[in-house]
């Protein structure tokens, strides 16, 4: 039993499960969106609050800590990268959320010199808390998961991936051969919310995701709960994966990731990279 980070993780789950209940409340009420980036880049009062709701929080119960929301508002606090930095995601899948499609949770992480330590992804629909703390396995709602272990070939894999919503962003899709993953694998999901897929690989319900141009709030949760369950994180080089302020990620089961890898093509030139 791994009894590090104990008191991070009681606050990160009480937070994470009280956000999830307002987001849950809120869903299929009228929403007003509005943009961010670009059109697609949407952004909702709850979203707001969600996160307002959680760093003040986690201010009050660890004052010293750095704190850094997707929506920020002003209340991040102390110097991101530190031993001790929150990565909040106060609703991933804001778009599946604005649509009503109930897939979206409640991402929260501590990395400690930016290397994710704890990662708790909540999503209030199935009412499933996923749990990590590194060195101490990965949870459901408390019981052990793992990713799963029986497949080790990507024509057996269902797949999962996300597209990127910025149309500025889009040519770097064409970095990945959709085609050819395609061809290759059994299946392939785009589910609208990357720390809920991490999690989903994580407990062995898909086989591997890639995504380009996430944040590191979008992963920095999930990365902890893919590892801690017995697969494999890296960039899409192969490398391990840095917090940098974008992250192209690809995450599996651990036995396919070399063949996930190559073939997604990646071709090794990182000089279009945003
Ligand atoms: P969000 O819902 O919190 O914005 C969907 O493919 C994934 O990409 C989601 O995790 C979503 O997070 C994220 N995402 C959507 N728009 C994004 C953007 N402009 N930059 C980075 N990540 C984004
Ligand atoms: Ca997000």
């Amino acid at each position: 039993m791994n009894n590090k980070y104990q008191e991070e993780l009681n606050l990160a789950v009480r937070v994470a499960v009280e956000a999830g209940k307002f987001i849950r409340d809120k869903i299929y009420r009228h929403k007003v969106a509005e943009t961010k980036s670009c059109l697609s880049d949407l952004v909702t009062e709850v979203d707001r609050q969600v996160e307002t709701y959680i760093v003040q929080l986690i201010q009050q119960h660890f004052p010293g800590h750095a704190v850094v929301g997707e929506e920020q508002q002003g209340n991040c606090t102390g110097e991101p990268g530190g031993a001790m930095t929150w990565y909040v995601d106060p609703l991933d899948g804001t778009t599946n959320f604005v649509f009503g499609l109930p897939f979206c949770a409640v991402s929260i992480a501590l990395a400690n010199h930016d290397v994710p330590v704890l990662g708790v992804v909540h999503d209030p629909f199935r009412e499933e808390t996923f749990t990590a703390v590194r060195g101490g396995g990965a949870q459901i709602n408390g019981s052990p998961i793992s990713a799963d272990s029986s497949i080790a070939t990507l024509e057996r894999s269902l797949l999962v991936t996300g597209y990127p919503g910025n149309i500025a962003k889009r040519p770097r899709m064409h970095l990945v051969n959709y085609k050819q993953v395609i061809d290759r694998c059994n299946n392939l999901r785009a589910l609208g919310s990357a720390a809920l897929e991490l999690a989903y690989v994580a407990s062995g319900r898909l086989t591997g995701f890639w995504e380009v141009s996430l944040r590191p709030w979008d992963v920095a949760a999930g990365m902890v709960l893919v590892e801690e369950a017995g697969g494999a994180v890296s960039d899409l080089a192969g490398q391990p994966l840095q917090l940098t302020e974008y992250v192209d990620i690809a995450a599996s089961n651990g036995l396919i990731h070399k063949e996930l890898l190559e073939c997604l093509e990646w071709p090794g030139d990182r000089s279009n990279r945003e």
